[in-house]
């Protein structure tokens, strides 16, 4: 079979929810991928920061290859010898005290809500069924009824009614919304410290750190959705800590596993985590022993090889070599670390052209929100590879 038979069996069964790039990646290892004809791609997205580690890193499947012949899955209504090691290797790592593990990023949001809205009631005080949560425009935290109920993006929300209430929607990046949109009713402000989905959109500086003094002083739950932002890509292990601060709830998913298996947890302290007794949460698969000792290894990799100050010295190297080019496309370079965003005049006619020229040339990249292109490659990458791909990216960028 070739790349076309390949796609027209998945056209033929598949559901019509993505529009991805007409390449059939067969086999992938490091910052390279391979589609079903041979040829050879440099991936520049990395499975939306979920393989920051490099594809199919050897320590991570091996790791993944003997918890498989122990023990894959026991439920949570009994232990396991594995999720004590991930608990213990991501609070050392992280700092915070309680953890709590789920599956895909959308379910660690969720369960940051649930835990907001219950220490509102319970520890807070708030009124029974008014707990509020302020969001952020453009933000992307999953695609359950729930978290698209505070998108700002008509489409995700679209023929998926009635929506969830609670929520507040403030600008990104203005500070004095945030003050007026606080009420005692309040339990918490989820925000991403950099937007991915939103096209990689860096916040004013000193943002976080002011809302976070904010919500302080109103006793309201600071939540950094880290899912993406996290775990190397910006150049930091949490992109919050660009601002010096420590949110009382931190999402992680993605890039906690490597790309292996889905991971995801809440970061906190006893005393929001500590709202949930037996029973009032979970999931069959969350905090599974091989999704457990995957995690473990992903996040001991990705700290054993430099990669979060790779990620910190490349992304400047790949920001600055992106700068220099002289297209007249292009409106804006941003980002931190290698989380980097292209932004195009909307005289260039959308990026996905631009996604499409660089397959050609065996980059993959892709487009978000119409004019950005979004660069985020596993953080292994050198800057030979940085060097070989922007010959390729500059001559993309002065197409007509
Ligand atoms: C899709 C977007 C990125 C996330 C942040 C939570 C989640 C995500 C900041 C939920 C997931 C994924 C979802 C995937 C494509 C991708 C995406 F384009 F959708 F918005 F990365 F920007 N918080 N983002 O970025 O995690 O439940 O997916 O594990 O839905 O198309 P998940």
């Amino acid at each position: 079979m070739n790349t076309q038979d390949y796609i027209a069996l998945e056209e033929k069964y598949g559901a019509n929810n993505y529009n991805p790039l007409n390449v059939v990646i067969d086999k992938a290892q490091g910052v390279w991928v391979y589609d079903v004809d041979g040829n050879k791609y440099m991936d520049c997205l990395a499975a939306y920061s979920a393989v920051n580690q490099g594809h199919c890193h050897p320590r991570i499947v091996k790791a993944l290859k003997d918890q498989a012949d122990k023990v894959t899955l026991t439920s949570r209504a009994f232990r396991n010898s594995q999720l004590p090691l991930f608990y213990e290797e991501l609070a050392k790592l992280t700092g915070y005290e309680m953890i709590l593990p789920m599956n895909s990023g959308a379910e660690a949001v969720e369960t940051a809500l649930k835990a907001a809205r219950k220490w509102g009631y319970k520890i807070k005080g708030v009124e029974e069924n008014k707990a509020e949560i302020i969001a952020c425009t453009n933000n992307f935290a999953g695609r359950t009824i729930t978290i698209i109920s505070f998108s700002t993006e008509e489409q995700y929300k679209d023929g998926f009614g009635p929506l969830t209430p609670g929520f507040k929607i403030i600008e990104y990046g203005n500070t004095t919304a945030l003050e007026e949109a606080i009420t005692p009713n309040t339990v918490a402000f989820i925000v991403e410290p950099i937007q991915g989905e939103g096209g990689v959109i860096v916040p004013p500086e000193g943002y976080l750190k002011d809302t976070y003094e904010i919500c302080k002083n109103n006793n309201v739950l600071y939540i950094t959705d880290e899912i993406q932002s996290g775990l190397g890509r910006s150049g930091k292990l949490f992109a919050h800590q660009y601002e010096g601060i420590t949110p009382d709830v931190v999402t992680i998913g993605k890039a906690l596993s490597g790309g292996l298996y889905p991971v995801s947890a809440v970061l906190s302290n006893k005393e929001i985590l500590g709202v949930f007794n037996p029973g009032d949460h979970g999931s069959t698969f969350g905090g599974n022993p091989l999704g457990a000792a995957v995690a473990v290894e992903s996040l001991k990799v990705l700290t054993e090889e430099n990669m979060i100050q790779n990620s910190f010295e490349l992304g400047k190297y790949f920001r600055e070599k992106l700068r220099t080019v002289n297209s007249k496309h292009v409106k804006e370079v941003r980002g931190k670390g290698l989380f980097i965003g292209v932004e195009l005049f909307p005289e260039a006619k959308g990026a996905r052209r631009f996604c499409e020229a660089l397959q050609s040339k065996g980059i993959l990249a892709k487009e978000t929100h119409e004019n950005v292109i979004r660069f985020a490659p596993p953080l292994i990458i050198t800057k030979e590879e940085i060097d070989w791909a922007m010959e390729r990216i500059e001559e993309v960028l002065l197409m007509d």
